[in-house]
């Protein structure tokens, strides 16, 4: 559809205004707030880091892609969240320690709320300390960590280790996500799941409170 084709191109033009208006645009056209997400903007912020593997384009242009995605995000929003929900339980999430992405964690922490969950959102460049002493205080179900890089990607095995010597383990469940990871490394490093994306956290998470 065109309409989503030029939601993508604005986007890897970085170009936030026109992502705005154009998903304004499609909000006025009926559109579901899903569609626009993984045609329009995760379509075109796929493209935007193919580019950039591929040293077509540079950092600041990635930067302003995800100003630009935020722009058509906190637009749909609102639409994705819906009101009123009962509190299924609580999640704490959080972009793991160095890592600074954010648009799929925020992307997830949205579907969680949609979802009914209470959640406690640390932000990036998050501590194991926090993640846990957080997760402890709040009394959380789970632990949601994402992380983008493989260079972060270790730190989740940090947060499993100091539940473990804190005697939290297996009681506050650990889900992670991001785009490197894989089921086998979730295995390994004793986390109680990986999610390919918002809707399996989700999923997961619920069917660990129905287990409790
Ligand atoms: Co960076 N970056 N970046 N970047 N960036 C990647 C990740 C990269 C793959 C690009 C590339 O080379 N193709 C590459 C990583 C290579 C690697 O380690 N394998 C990379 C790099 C190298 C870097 C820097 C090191 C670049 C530099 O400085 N030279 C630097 C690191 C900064 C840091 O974190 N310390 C950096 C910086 C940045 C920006 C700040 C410019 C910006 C982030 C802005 C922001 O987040 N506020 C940025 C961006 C935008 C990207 C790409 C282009 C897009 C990421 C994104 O937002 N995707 C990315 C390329 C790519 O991934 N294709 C890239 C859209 C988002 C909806 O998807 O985050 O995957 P994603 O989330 C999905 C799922 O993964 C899942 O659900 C979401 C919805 O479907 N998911 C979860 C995510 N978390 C989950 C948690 C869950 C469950 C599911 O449970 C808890």
């Amino acid at each position: 559809m065109e309409l989503l084709q030029n939601i993508s191109e604005s986007l890897q033009k970085g170009d936030h205004l026109a992502v705005a208006e154009l998903t304004n645009e499609a909000i006025k056209q009926d559109l579901s707030p899903k569609v626009i997400l993984d045609d329009g903007l995760i379509a075109g912020m796929t493209v935007v880091g193919d580019l950039f593997k591929r040293h077509k384009i540079f950092l600041p242009h990635v930067l302003l892609a995800a100003k630009a995605m935020y722009a058509g995000l906190d637009l749909i929003k609102p639409l994705m969240i819906k009101s009123g929900i009962k509190t299924v339980g609580k999640v704490v999430i959080g972009s793991v320690k160095g890592d600074l992405h954010d648009i799929g964690k925020n992307l997830v922490g949205i579907m969680l709320k949609g979802a009914g969950f209470d959640v406690i959102d640390l932000g990036n460049d998050v501590s194991p300390e926090n993640f846990v002493e957080t997760a402890r205080r709040e009394k959380a179900n789970a632990i949601g960590m994402s992380a983008l890089l493989t260079t972060t990607m270790p730190g989740m095995k940090d947060v499993v280790d100091l539940l473990k010597k804190e005697g939290l383990y297996g009681i506050i469940k650990v889900v992670v996500g991001g785009a490197a990871l894989t089921e086998e490394f979730a295995r390994e490093i004793g986390a109680d799941a990986y999610a390919y994306d918002g809707i399996k956290a989700v999923e997961t998470i619920k069917s660990f409170i129905g287990d409790a």
